[in-house]
């Protein structure tokens, strides 16, 4: 196994990523900006180096600065955590070129993935059911309205490099089409470099539904079954949970299938997450796919045993998964929630310090830190300042508990979505399971049952 590695992120995956290690007697080397000295990962890892200012192009993002640090210090690895460098093609390349083991699939994936339309192409062609839609881009908004009228109206205008939202709408009509193709292309291009378009049919009412997938280097594959994330706002997820409550056993296995041979027909290698949307028939749809490790990973973990980070250190070594489909687990329910540093009215970050960071434990209950009491949340990142997992045998055990955990968060000197979070464990609608993707618009929380 490496002896050591580097960890190019921050925050609590940072931290999280570190704790696997120090289980595989793995050195860590941390990297850091300059709002970020006093930081959790800082603190915990072996070494950690100053990379630079606070803002993540002059630090998390630059990318000779952490080959460099991992080379002084002879990491033979770099995990990339999520967001910041996790899908980027040309760090991944770098490291190779420098010696230095990705902890990922190759570089080659990565940037097919990054592509909407690519990976539209090369899903179908594995035998994996999209989304209707166009598979190139559109020369312009008149092939646009053409190809619009063709397909029938709603339909969803996106951004082949799109993420989080951006470049991406839904259109009921040849005028709004008119109305917002070229504002749409210009905020794809602005964001991503890319400004290739495409059109889909718009599924209604659908579910986020995604499939965690290992794979090794020796080209097994297994499904880690899936996790539901349909309860986002703004393309912001608030809560995972795995198993769903909407699938049947036969969906189940029928997306995992789709799911490995995605990632087989790829050369995939590593973790990986096909997200796909289930429409209320449950007929499902490939969306994209995630060639990282996800913030949601835990309930994954809960729910079958097995430590994401291990395997992704294993396999990025170079070891054989070591076991098949058929033994891998599926036991209780397991939810995740994102705290985040933000007044929960406005969804506005509210950085500051934390002055009482009192917080439940207990068996069944687990926390991914990115703070501690006295921790300055800064306004340079994302204001998730922890995700708390709750399990339990059944769904309605899992969301008692988790509503019991958090009344028992007391966190002072900042704002955060506590009492958001508690009002959504309240909903008549979630505990039914009714968990679609428009479920914060249809019920917005009002916070007046807490
Ligand atoms: C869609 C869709 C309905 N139909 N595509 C949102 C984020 C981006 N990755 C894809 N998204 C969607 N694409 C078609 N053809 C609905 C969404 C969508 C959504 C998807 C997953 C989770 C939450 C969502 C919230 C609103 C819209």
């Amino acid at each position: 196994m490496f002896k050591k590695i580097l960890i190019a992120n921050r925050g609590e995956i940072a931290v999280r990523v570190i704790r696997t290690c120090k289980s595989m007697n793995i050195q860590t080397v941390a990297v850091y900006s300059e709002a970020d000295a006093q930081a959790l990962h800082v603190k915990m890892a072996d070494e950690a180096y100053l990379i630079g200012g606070p803002r993540v192009h002059e630090s998390y993002l630059n990318i000779d600065k952490i080959i460099e640090v991992a080379l002084k210090t002879k990491s033979e690895a770099i995990h990339p955590g999520y967001g910041l460098l996790s899908e980027n093609a040309h760090f991944a390349r770098k490291c190779e070129e420098a010696g230095i083991t990705f902890i990922g699939p190759n570089p080659e994936v990565i940037e097919q993935m990054g592509s909407k339309i690519q990976s539209r192409i090369r899903m179908e062609k594995a035998g994996v059911p999209i989304v209707p839609g166009i598979k190139q881009p559109l020369k312009d908004v008149e092939e646009a309205v053409l190809v619009a009228n063709e397909m029938g109206y709603p339909v969803m205008l996106k951004a082949s490099a799109g993420g989080g939202g951006i470049g991406m709408q839904l259109i009921y009509s040849a005028e709004e089409l008119r109305k917002s193709y070229a504002g749409n292309q210009t905020r794809a291009n602005n964001f991503f470099g890319d400004g290739a378009m495409y059109l889909e049919k718009y599924i209604q009412n659908p579910r986020h539904i995604e499939i965690q997938i290992l794979a090794d280097k020796q080209g097994n594959t297994v499904y880690l079954w899936e996790r539901e994330c349909s309860i986002q706002r703004r393309h912001q997820k608030v809560l995972e949970e795995a198993p769903s409550a909407f699938l049947d056993e036969a969906t189940r296995e029928k997306m995992g299938e789709a799911a490995v041979r995605a990632a087989k027909s790829l050369g995939y290698s590593n973790a990986g997450t096909i997200e796909f949307l289930v429409d209320s028939e449950k007929n499902f749809y490939f969306l994209e796919m995630n060639t990282r490790l996800q913030v949601e990973h835990p309930v994954t973990e809960e729910i079958t045993g097995i430590d994401l980070v291990e395997k992704q250190l294993r396999l990025a070594f170079g070891e054989p998964l070591g076991f098949t489909q058929s033994e891998i687990k599926r036991n209780g329910h397991a939810i995740e929630v994102r705290i985040y540093a933000e007044d929960p009215k406005t969804f506005f970050p509210s950085p500051g310090k934390i002055t009482k960071f009192s917080i439940p434990n207990g068996q069944n209950i687990r926390h991914e830190l990115a703070v501690e009491e006295n921790s300055v949340v800064t306004p340079y990142y994302d204001p998730m300042i922890a995700k708390l997992i709750v399990t339990a045998d059944t769904r309605d055990e899992a969301i008692d508990r988790l509503h019991s955990a958090l009344n028992s968060y007391h966190v002072e000197g900042i704002k955060t979505n506590v009492v958001f979070l508690k009002e959504l464990t309240l909903h008549p609608a979630f505990r039914s399971g009714e968990t679609t993707t428009n479920f914060l618009q249809r019920y917005p929380l009002s916070f007046t049952t807490i």
